[in-house]
């Protein structure tokens, strides 16, 4: 065969069949419905959003003002980068008048932002990480965006989103967008996990993996061992398990999205605990932990507190945390059973002395 002939006819083979993210979430729901289109909506403005920012961030380190602090603290108490403020705002802008949400709810905003009377004003409410793994964005490491979608439920009159101190099981939707090497979508409406993978030159985001699965088992565990002195022994005695036992290694990005992902495709288990100091951890409920447990199901993971299903958490705020222990079946089985064992001691330690 001719080189410029076997080129072609590679290059042929290496073509998906361009299934764009919105005719995706329409095979998934087999439907046409008023719903099926919103949620379709709802999605191709996720993947504008994941757009605009994958641009930004690909040319960050050329463009004035990109990078850096903007000086303010967050409700977190965390200083607010402005990539942070920049990709919340994305958010905003692309879904203010789309008709498609009543508001936004995210890591960066004390409270709600809601679409103001003289926009059109739809039925779901967007909750979202515009970056989740803000120390990677100065220098230049894989950073994430994450999102669920929830529907609003009641009037809301008094602006106080209650309705969203739910448990994950109210999910409709949940992904993340991971801005890597190529920015990738992952996404799962409750019919399986399905990455998608932005070409630039065509500017879509095009499917490349569908109906993932998390192994029962993997090699990594993920956790800032930095924290180990801070931990509850239990979590301790987890660490000092597998550092002796042959067959699993350490990988920690500093950025959940990336270490999640790394997990999904894998197997293993991302960890992060309640401190000492912080029994409930760092990383926030509604906007980090119940998206990626919803996911992890879908993949035929689990995810846990360490004492509780993750998905069963309901929230006393917008922004509460929860310890998140997430990945394969096996290896989230294996850190709860050394924090069931250390329960089940100080039990019996309480018992003997009473
Ligand atoms: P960041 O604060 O940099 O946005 O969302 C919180 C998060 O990153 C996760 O992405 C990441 O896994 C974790 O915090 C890193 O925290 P530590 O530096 O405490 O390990």
């Amino acid at each position: 065969m001719a080189d410029v002939e076997r080129s072609l006819v590679e290059e042929h083979s290496l073509d998906r069949d361009c299934t764009t993210l919105s005719r995706h979430v329409l095979q998934q729901l087999k439907s046409f419905s008023a719903d099926a289109q919103d949620l379709s909506a709802l999605m191709n403005r996720i993947a504008l959003a994941a757009k605009i920012i994958s641009r930004r961030l690909s040319r960050a380190d050329l463009v004035e003002g990109a990078l850096g602090f903007t000086g303010n603290v967050n409700v977190q108490g965390e200083s607010v980068k402005k990539m942070d403020a920049y990709a919340n705002d994305v958010f905003i802008s692309v879904f203010k008048q789309s008709g498609l949400v009543c508001r936004l709810a995210s890591e960066e905003m004390e409270k709600p932002y809601y679409i103001p009377e003289n926009c059109p004003i739809g039925r779901y409410s967007l909750i979202y990480d515009p970056i989740d793994g803000s120390s990677n964005v100065d220098i230049n490491l894989n950073i994430g965006s994450i999102f669920a979608i929830r529907r609003q439920q009641g009037d809301d009159i008094d602006g106080e989103a209650t309705d969203l101190l739910q448990d994950g099981h109210q999910q409709i939707a949940a992904g993340y967008v991971i801005y890597g090497p190529s920015t990738m979508l992952v996404y799962s409406i409750g019919t399986g996990v399905h990455a998608f993978t932005l070409d630039p030159s065509l500017g879509e985001f095009i499917l490349s993996q569908e109906n993932m699965q998390v192994p029962d088992h993997g090699p990594v565990y993920s956790v800032n061992e930095g924290n180990f002195w801070q931990w509850d022994e239990s979590i301790r005695d987890y660490i000092r398990y597998v550092h002796r036992h042959e067959g699993y290694t350490a990988r920690y990005s500093g950025a959940l999205v990336g270490d999640f992902h790394r997990i999904l495709c894998q197997g293993g288990v991302f960890i992060y605990p309640g401190t000492v100091k912080k029994p409930e951890g760092k990383l926030r409920l509604l906007y980090e932990t119940a998206p990626l447990a919803f996911l992890i199901e879908q993949a035929g993971g689990r995810a846990s507190t360490g004492t509780q299903n993750l998905m069963d958490v309901v929230p006393e705020k917008l922004h509460t945390r929860t310890p998140l222990i997430i990945g394969s079946k096996e290896d989230v089985a294996l850190v709860e059973s050394f924090i069931q064992e250390r329960a089940r001691e100080s039990k019996e330690a309480i018992a003997s002395r009473s």
